[in-house]
C-alpha cells in the first residue's frame, strides 16, 4: 500500500490506543435476484453480520463430513501437513487446514452452490478461498477462543484491503448452548476495533491456539456488547452461519461430553486479493493466507 493512501483500518503498531472505527465499505453487494439468498436473508445479513441457516445441509451430508472428519485424523499425510494443528498434550488432531487439498468430500462442500454460491452473492464478484479449515472441540478437552475480529488479523497480517470477505461454518455435530458454539456480536461488523501492540514474528505459530496480537480491548467490547447483545449459534447437523470478515466472535471451551465439530471456509471477492501485510514483519503462509486468486468453480 502506498504510503501516501491512509489506512482506513490501522491496528496494532499502527495505532496508539485501542479506539472503534466505522466500517467504511459495504456488507453486502448483491441481490436476491442473484440467488440463492432471498432478499429477507440478505437484510438480516446486512444488518447482523452474520446468517444462521438452519438445515441448510442434510443430517446425512453433515454425518459423512464427520466420518471424513475422523478419517482425515488417522491419515498421516494429514498429521504431518504444515496445516495441521494438534493438541500439544494428546497430539489428537484439532484443525485441519486447506482441507480441500485432503479430502474430495470436503472439496465439494466448500464449492457447493449452497455456501460458495451465497458468498458469491453477497459479496458480488467472483470468490476465492483465503483458507479453508475443519475444527474439532472434542468433549472434556475443547479450549475456547476470546473475542475477536477475523478482518483484524487478515488485514494487518495477510495484507488483506477490505473486509469483503466472509466465512461460512457448517456444523457437523450438534452445537448446543454448553459444547462451545459460536457466540457473536450481532451488528458489529460495522465498527472496526483498532487493536494495540505489533504484530511479533512469525505470530501464526501461536495465535491459532491462543491469539495475543489483535487482541481487542476489553472496554470496547464491553461496549459492543451491551449495544448490541449476543448471539449464540447453537444448531443441528447441517446448520451453516454466515458471518462477516469482520464481526465479533468467540466461543467456550467444551467442558461437555459432546463433541463440537465444524468446517469452515474463508470465501474472499476477487475484487479484494490479499497485498503485502498492512502491520506484520511477513506474510503468513498459504494454507492460512492463499495467494491463489483464482475463481473458484461453483457447483
Ligand atoms: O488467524 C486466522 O486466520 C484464524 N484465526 C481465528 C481466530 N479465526 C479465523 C481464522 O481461521
Ligand atoms: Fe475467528
Amino acid at each position: 500500500m502506498s504510503t501516501t493512501t491512509p489506512d482506513p483500518y490501522p491496528s496494532r503498531g499502527k495505532v496508539d490506543e485501542p479506539r472503534l472505527i466505522e466500517r467504511s465499505h459495504p456488507v453486502v453487494l448483491g441481490t436476491a435476484e442473484d440467488g440463492p439468498l432471498t432478499r429477507e436473508q440478505l437484510d438480516a445479513f446486512d444488518r447482523d453480520g452474520f446468517l444462521q441457516v438452519d438445515g441448510l445441509f442434510s443430517a446425512d451430508e453433515a454425518h459423512a463430513l464427520l466420518q471424513e472428519l475422523q478419517r482425515l485424523q488417522g491419515e498421516d499425510s494429514v498429521r504431518e501437513a504444515e496445516g495441521t494443528i494438534s493438541d500439544p498434550d494428546t497430539g489428537d488432531v484439532r484443525s485441519v487446514f486447506a482441507i480441500q487439498d485432503h479430502s474430495d468430500l470436503m472439496d465439494k462442500v466448500i464449492h457447493d452452490e449452497r455456501t460458495a454460491g451465497a458468498a458469491r452473492q453477497i459479496l458480488a464478484s467472483e470468490v476465492y478461498l483465503h483458507h479453508t479449515r475443519v475444527n474439532d472441540k472434542p468433549g472434556f478437552g475443547g479450549s475456547g477462543f476470546n473475542w475477536h475480529s477475523d478482518f483484524e488479523t487478515w488485514h494487518t497480517e495477510d495484507g488483506m484491503p477490505t473486509p469483503r470477505c466472509l466465512s461460512a461454518s457448517i456444523l457437523l455435530t450438534h452445537n448446543h448452548s454448553q459444547n462451545g458454539p459460536l457466540l457473536l456480536i450481532p451488528g458489529s461488523h460495522r465498527t472496526f476495533v483498532a487493536c494495540v501492540g505489533a504484530t511479533p514474528e512469525q505470530n501464526w505459530v501461536t495465535s491459532l491456539k491462543n491469539q495475543e496480537a489483535g487482541i481487542p480491548d476489553e472496554d470496547l467490547i464491553a461496549q459492543l456488547h451491551e449495544e448490541h447483545g449476543l448471539h449464540v449459534a447453537t444448531g443441528e447437523p447441517g446448520t451453516v452461519i454466515f458471518f462477516d470478515s469482520n464481526t465479533l466472535h468467540a466461543s467456550n471451551g467444551n467442558v461437555t461430553k459432546d463433541r463440537r465439530a465444524n468446517v469452515f471456509a474463508v470465501y474472499n471477492s476477487v475484487e479484494n486479493t490479499v497485498e503485502d501485510p498492512f502491520e506484520a514483519p511477513m506474510a503468513r503462509p498459504a494454507f492460512l493466507s492463499n495467494r491463489d486468486f483464482t475463481p473458484i468453480e461453483i457447483m
